[in-house]
């Protein structure tokens, strides 16, 4: 359809300059295993993010999945179900059992004052996520792992390049988890990366994503092939240079929706939190249907009968998956049910025209009685 404007639309660098950032290795021939790129990447994530180490990996997926390998750990693992598929199949790939902890209603992450009630004699980490880029009670959540010894693995997906209280997001924890998705705010096509404080640690998950290699005629681990290639790099290397230009773009458009939708009744738009320098990752918006006049569903419909491709991040909940054969009780987490039965994310990308957003408003806005 013609003026289709889909969720997000991948930032690229101009042709030329991705050109110029492969060319060397039409010289080199060498393409994987921790090249050039790789390093090169990896020294200038380390300085943007604020972190002092770092490992790149294929994708966010395996940054989780082998950072808890990692961790070698047993039992459970308390978590959010209002999260991508990713979070939580990374913890039941590696034999570990989820526990959902509800969310926060004003931020979506995980309510860290119901994680106490959850904790068990097995319980060994807890996975929260920073979902649309809205930081985590990372003070509450330091508080408990400290008291009870657990591990912290932030799945910070959505987070790239954000502060909090002037700290690089990814330094808190034991382990910070980063996509570098085609659809994030700072892509490498494929790719992702661990931020960890344990260099013991960083040297495990150095060996897991090579299949367990210690050394040349040793093999210490069962592990898999998750490294980033140089091509995948070489687009990290790239977009860097632009990310903060795209930020600032996406900035002028959430400013721009929230001008339009901000004070319409039954709209509800994520609170601003001032101790977050953010990178406006994800729009996400809930449609309380009694208050707007019109559910999620309607108008889901009438954006999608206009070519506009709105998204249902994050429904349905992981913890009702069917993969799972209903194994998790969803009444257990009633809010993030509510939230995730209400909520679209809105088309969001740094050259997305304010033209648009304004079609988009229009559009969402008819919906209402
Ligand atoms: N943890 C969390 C909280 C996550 O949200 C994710 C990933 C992960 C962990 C795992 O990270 P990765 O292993 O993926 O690095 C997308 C992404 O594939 C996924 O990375 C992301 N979260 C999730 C929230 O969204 P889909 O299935 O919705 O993607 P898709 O193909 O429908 O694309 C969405 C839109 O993006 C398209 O309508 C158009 C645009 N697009 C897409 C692609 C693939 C582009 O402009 N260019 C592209 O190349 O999952």
């Amino acid at each position: 359809m013609e003026n289709t404007i889909l969720v997000t639309r991948s930032s690229m660098p101009k042709l030329d300059e991705y050109v110029n950032e492969i060319s060397s290795m039409w010289d080199s021939h060498w393409l994987t295993n921790m090249g050039p790129k790789h390093k090169e990447l990896q020294a200038e994530l380390c300085e943007y993010l604020g972190v002092e180490n770092i490992d790149l990996l294929t994708n966010g997926h395996m940054a989780l999945e082998l950072t808890l390998q990692a961790m070698n750990l047993q039992g459970e693992v308390i978590t959010t179900p209002f999260t991508f598929a990713s979070t939580t199949h990374a913890i039941v790939r590696n034999g570990l059992t989820p526990v959902f902890c509800d969310i926060d209603p004003e931020t979506y992450c995980m309510d860290a004052s119901r994680i106490e009630k959850l904790i068990t004699d097995q319980t060994c980490a807890v996975m929260p996520v920073h979902v649309y880029g809205n930081v985590c009670n990372i003070e509450e959540i330091e508080r408990i792992a400290h008291k009870y010894e657990l591990k912290i693995i932030y799945d910070a997906a959505h987070a790239f390049g954000e502060t909090y209280k002037g700290r690089g997001i990814g330094s808190f924890g034991d382990a910070s988890c980063f996509s570098f998705h085609a659809t994030k705010v700072f892509n490498s096509i494929e790719g992702g990366a661990v931020c960890f404080k344990d260099k013991q640690l960083g040297a495990k998950l150095y060996e897991l994503k090579n299949f367990g290699i210690h050394g040349p005629e040793e093999v210490s681990a069962v592990g898999a092939n998750a490294k980033m290639n140089e091509f995948c790099a070489a687009m990290g290397l790239c977009n860097l240079r632009h990310v903060e230009e795209e930020i600032e773009n996406r900035c002028k458009v959430v400013k721009h929706y929230c001008s339009r939708l901000s004070d319409a009744d039954g709209i509800r738009l994520t609170a601003v939190n001032t101790e977050v320098k953010s990178n406006y990752a994800y729009f996400p918006v809930v449609f309380e249907e009694k208050l707007f006049g019109a559910s999620r569903a309607e108008v889901f419909d009438r954006l999608a009968r206009n070519g506009i491709g709105a998204r249902k991040y994050f429904y349905p909940l992981t913890n009702t998956f069917k993969c799972f054969h209903k194994k998790y009780d969803v009444t257990k987490t009633p809010i993030a049910l509510h939230i995730s039965q209400r909520v679209l994310t809105l088309p969001l990308y740094g050259d997305l025209a304010l033209e648009d957003v304004d079609r988009i408003c229009d559009i969402i806005l008819s919906c209402k009685y």
